[in-house]
C-alpha cells in the first residue's frame, strides 16, 4: 500500500511504537495513556453543517494517536512527531486567544485546552505526543481529530467528566476562536461519534447522530478517496466567504438558516434573492440537504448501489454553484467516473483535499491506475488512493 508524500509512521502499528519511543524520548516516562481519534470522509451533505442541515459522514482508520500524562505544574509540552517540534505553554490557566497562534500546527491542542477551561472543566497541564496516520491537509479531518483526541485525554488524565457531545462542541469552539476558521461542527462530531461499519445520518440542527450499516463490500463496491494532494487553507478566504453568502441568504429569505428552505420552496427562494452569487450558494445548499436525505432513505433501504448518480450531483453542484472545486478534484472525479465508478465527488471544506468514488470492485484497481494516469499527464503530484473503512471514533488504546 503505497503512500506517497507521507514522511512519517504509516501503519497503525508503526505510528505507536513511534509515539511511544518519542513520549519517553520526551519525559524519560511512559505515557500513561494513549488516544486514537479518527479522520472522515464525508459521504454526502457538504457545506450543509453550518446551515443547520444534515451530513452522513464515517470516520474512518487513518487517525491521529495521542500519547500524554497529566502535570501538576500547570505546563503544557506538546510535540508532534511530523513536524519534529516541541512547544511549551507555561501555565495552561493562562492560554487566551490571540493573533500570534494563527497557523501554529499546536494551537489545536493549545485552543483545544484553553476551550475547556474557557467552559469550566478543570484541566491542567500534560505531557503530549502527537502523530498522525492521517496526511495534513487533505480534507480528511486531521484538525478535528487532533482536537477530540486531545479533549478526550486531557480530561480523562484530570478526572474530569464530559459527554462526547461537548467534546465534539468544545473542540469546534477552539477551532472556531482559537484556531480562527469558522468550521461548522460536522468533522468533531464524526470524530466522536464514529462507528466501525457505520457512516453516521446527522440531523445537525437537532444533533440527531442516527449510524446506519455502511458495507459496501458486501455489495462488491469499494468505496475509495482520492487524495489529490493539491492543498487548501480553509482558514484563509474561501471558506468563511460561502458560510458569510449562505447566512445573507437567510437573512434574506427570513429564515434562521438555509435548512428552513424546502426544496419545493427553492423556485420561489430563488427569485427573491435575485443576487447570482446568492442563488448559487442556495441553490447548493437546499439541493444538498435533499440529497442527503435520499441517500438515507436509499441506504434505508439497502440500495446503496443506487446512491451514485446522487454523489455525483453533489460535485457537479459543489463545483459550479458553491464554486469550491478545483482542477485536481474536478480530474479525481471525472477520470473515477470515465472509469466505472457509480458515483464521485470532492469531500470536505474544497479549494484541493479528497474526492471519493464508489466502484464496483472489479474495477477499482484500473480506476486507480486511471487516475494516477490522468494526473501525471497533467503534471500534477501523484494522488494518494485508499480504501476507506468506517471506523470508531475516538478511544483509548489498551496498552
Ligand atoms: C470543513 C468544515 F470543517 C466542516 O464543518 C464542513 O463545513 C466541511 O468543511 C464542508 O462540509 O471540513
Amino acid at each position: 500500500d503505497e503512500r506517497p508524500g507521507l514522511t512519517v509512521a504509516v501503519t497503525s502499528a508503526e505510528l505507536l511504537a513511534t509515539v511511544r519511543a518519542e513520549f519517553r524520548a520526551l519525559t524519560s516516562r511512559e505515557p500513561e495513556g494513549l488516544w486514537r481519534a479518527p479522520g472522515r470522509v464525508n459521504l454526502i451533505g457538504e457545506h450543509t453543517d453550518y446551515n443547520d442541515g444534515f451530513v452522513f459522514p464515517l470516520a474512518i482508520d487513518l487517525h491521529v494517536l495521542i500519547a500524554a500524562s497529566p502535570r501538576t505544574d500547570g505546563v503544557l509540552r506538546v510535540r508532534s512527531v511530523e513536524k519534529g517540534e516541541t512547544v511549551e505553554i507555561p501555565d495552561v490557566r493562562a492560554l487566551v486567544p490571540s493573533s500570534a497562534w494563527k497557523g501554529a500546527w499546536a494551537s489545536y491542542v493549545a485552543g483545544t485546552a484553553w476551550a475547556l477551561r474557557d467552559a469550566g472543566y478543570a484541566i491542567g497541564g500534560a505531557d503530549i505526543v502527537v502523530g498522525s496516520t492521517l496526511p495534513a491537509g487533505a480534507g480528511l479531518s486531521s484538525s478535528a481529530a487532533l482536537e477530540c483526541g486531545t479533549a478526550r485525554a486531557l480530561t480523562e488524565l484530570h478526572g474530569v467528566a464530559i459527554t462526547d457531545l461537548d467534546i465534539a462542541k468544545l473542540a469546534q469552539r477552539a477551532e472556531n476562536v482559537f484556531v480562527g476558521m469558522p468550521c461548522g461542527l460536522m468533522d468533531q462530531l464524526s470524530s466522536t461519534f464514529g462507528r466501525a461499519g457505520h457512516a453516521l445520518f446527522i440531523d445537525v440542527r437537532k444533533l440527531d447522530i442516527v449510524p446506519y450499516p455502511f458495507d459496501v463490500r458486501s455489495a462488491n463496491l469499494e468505496l475509495l478517496v482520492i487524495d489529490t494532494r493539491a492543498h487548501h487553507e480553509l482558514v484563509d478566504g474561501g471558506y468563511a466567504d460561502r458560510r458569510a453568502a449562505c447566512e445573507r441568504s437567510a437573512a434574506k429569505l427570513g429564515v434562521p438558516a438555509l435548512r428552513d428552505v424546502a426544496v419545493s420552496d427553492l423556485p420561489s427562494a430563488l427569485e427573491r434573492l435575485a443576487d447570482p452569487i446568492l442563488v448559487k450558494r442556495t441553490r447548493h445548499i437546499v439541493t444538498e440537504n435533499d440529497r442527503v436525505n435520499r441517500i438515507a432513505e436509499l441506504l434505508a433501504a439497502g440500495r446503496v448501489t443506487e446512491i451514485g448518480p446522487l454523489l455525483t450531483a453533489s460535485h457537479v453542484s459543489l463545483r459550479d454553484d458553491f464554486q469550491i472545486s478545483c482542477e485536481e478534484l474536478d480530474v479525481a472525479v471525472d477520470t473515477a467516473l470515465a472509469s466505472g465508478a457509480l458515483g464521485a465527488r470532492m469531500v470536505g471544506g474544497g479549494f484541493g483535499g479528497s474526492a471519493i468514488a464508489l466502484v464496483p470492485q472489479d474495477k477499482a484497481a484500473a480506476l486507480e491506475q486511471a487516475v494516477v494516469t490522468a494526473f501525471a499527464a497533467r503534471g500534477f503530484t501523484r494522488p494518494w488512493i485508499f480504501h476507506a473503512v468506517a471506523a470508531d471514533g475516538v478511544h483509548r488504546v489498551q496498552s
